[in-house]
């Protein structure tokens, strides 16, 4: 008789329709016949299977995260400084409710939560890079932090994966001047040095310019992608007589170009930096590092 689940049925369609795999594991030896091989295998299936419908979870997937989740994507801006208190706009998705900011890496850490808000994402805007709410904090890193550093929102919905930030390390810092969208109007940077720099909109070009001689071995390398800012950048080197010496896209599977380039000349270098996609706004920040090859 068939009992409620169907087992009578599951076992019965297995002996008479499919090769008896279970018994021709055990007995492969043919000597003790189909017949005894079913037998055996219907009883390690009436063993087998009550134990599994008793245990369904263990043919489960764990359930998937809270979709109210907040998910923190970047910083704005993107670059964080140690031994400051930072103002920062944490970006991402369901960051508007957030009432607590965790940070693991850097002791002591002062970190305050002040607003969360709504940023609808505009018009030609990538949502997913975008993110479509924002938290703003203030933030506190002891000198010395090092980039293992991580950021977690905490909000009623859940907890957010942690998110880890991009630190300011030991080459000087230059904070990006406008107006720089061309050759003539190119901002000198010192070599080695890291520009902290924004796309401030759609179509910008940010050209920076640097003295060189020829023979030097330069890294000139973006920081952006890879810390969820959704510039794509784009970079390409000029000589000074605006000749393109090379271009970078993308590096080693990242939207983040990395030049090694050695110099052909001595004298003035332009850099340019866009957004691949010609994309931008306040929240598309980048570092740009320029320095020797180690
Ligand atoms: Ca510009
Ligand atoms: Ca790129």
């Amino acid at each position: 008789m068939a009992s409620p689940n169907g087992l009578s049925e599951w076992t019965s369609v297995r002996c008479a329709h499919r090769p008896d795999e279970i018994g021709a594991v055990l007995f492969p030896n043919s000597m003790l016949g189909n017949h005894l091989r079913c037998l055996m295998s219907r009883l390690i299936a009436l063993l087998v299977l009550p134990f599994a419908l008793l245990h369904p979870a263990t043919a489960q997937k764990p359930s998937p995260a809270k979709k109210d989740s907040p998910k923190i994507l970047y910083t704005v801006p993107l670059v964080l400084t140690p031994g400051t208190s930072q103002k920062l706009t944490l970006r991402g998705r369901n960051l508007d409710t957030v009432k607590e900011v965790k940070v693991t890496g850097a002791d002591p850490a002062k970190v305050k939560v002040l607003a969360g808000k709504k940023t609808p994402v505009g018009n030609n805007q990538p949502g997913e890079r975008i993110g479509d709410t924002e938290v703003a904090i203030e933030l506190e890193l002891p000198k010395g932090t090092k980039p293992e550093v991580t950021l977690t929102a905490i909000s009623p919905g859940g907890e957010s994966a942690a998110y880890t930030p991009l630190i300011r390390d030991e080459l000087p810092p230059v904070a990006e001047k406008e107006p720089n969208d061309g050759f003539d109007q190119a901002q000198t940077i010192p070599v080695p040095s890291a520009v902290e720099g924004t796309i401030k909109g759609e179509r910008d070009v940010d050209v920076y310019s640097f003295a060189g001689k020829k023979g030097d071995k330069l890294v000139i390398e973006v920081q952006a992608a890879r810390f969820g800012s959704p510039v794509d950048a784009l970079i390409t080197l000029y000589d000074g007589d605006r000749k393109v010496v090379a271009a970078v896209d993308d590096s080693d599977g990242s939207p983040d170009p990395v030049m090694m380039v050695t110099l052909p000349r001595d004298g003035a270098f332009f850099l340019s930096l866009i957004d691949a996609h010609d994309l931008g706004g306040p929240q598309f920040g980048y570092r740009l590092v320029v320095r020797k090859q180690k």
